[in-house]
């Protein structure tokens, strides 16, 4: 099958948070988004960032992607508000949250779209997960599995 290799992070901290995420990679598929996904197990994690709120449920999946970065995009957009999405604080509560990790080779900067994502090599809850299924794909010039090692992974859990 023909396409571009993508990575996808996925989580969700409000109502059926590991059904959610299941959902999306569902919904990543049938609306050809992506193909041939692949899951990380589901960890639980720690809210990181400013926003007191519940604990979220992370995972992240790598298949191949037939649309361009601006495409994917739009159309990853478009399934979280078929997924239940609604707008709300910057870093706050989501019942679904899919990010764009990377798309190839891709490097991107623009307004709306940074890639690879700006943040993913700071994040266990993106790291943990990512280094299961591609620890060798390098990012700006470092292996997920060496950026894994290093990341703070206190309080992630495998659901
Ligand atoms: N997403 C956020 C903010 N904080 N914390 C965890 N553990 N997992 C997330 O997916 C997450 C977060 C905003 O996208
Ligand atoms: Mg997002
Ligand atoms: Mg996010």
């Amino acid at each position: 099958m023909s396409g571009v290799d993508v990575a996808f992070s996925l989580g969700s901290n409000m109502g059926d948070k590991a059904g959610a995420i299941r959902r999306a990679l569902a919904v990543l598929e049938a609306a050809g988004i992506a193909r041939e996904l692949r899951c990380s197990p589901l960890y639980t994690t720690p809210p990181w960032g400013p926003v007191a709120q519940d604990s979220f449920v992370n995972a992240c999946a790598v298949g191949t992607t037939g649309l361009d970065a601006f495409a994917l995009l739009r159309r990853v957009k478009a399934a979280e508000v078929a997924l239940g999405r609604v707008d709300g604080l910057r870093w706050g509560p989501r019942a679904i949250d899919v990010d764009i990790l990377y798309r190839g080779e891709d490097a991107v900067e623009a307004p709306e779209l940074t890639l690879p994502h700006r943040h993913m090599l700071e994040r266990g809850f993106v790291l943990v997960p990512l280094a299961d299924l591609v620890p060798g794909k390098v990012i700006r010039g470092v292996t997920v599995a060496e950026a894994a090692a290093r990341v703070d992974r206190a309080g992630i859990e495998r659901l």
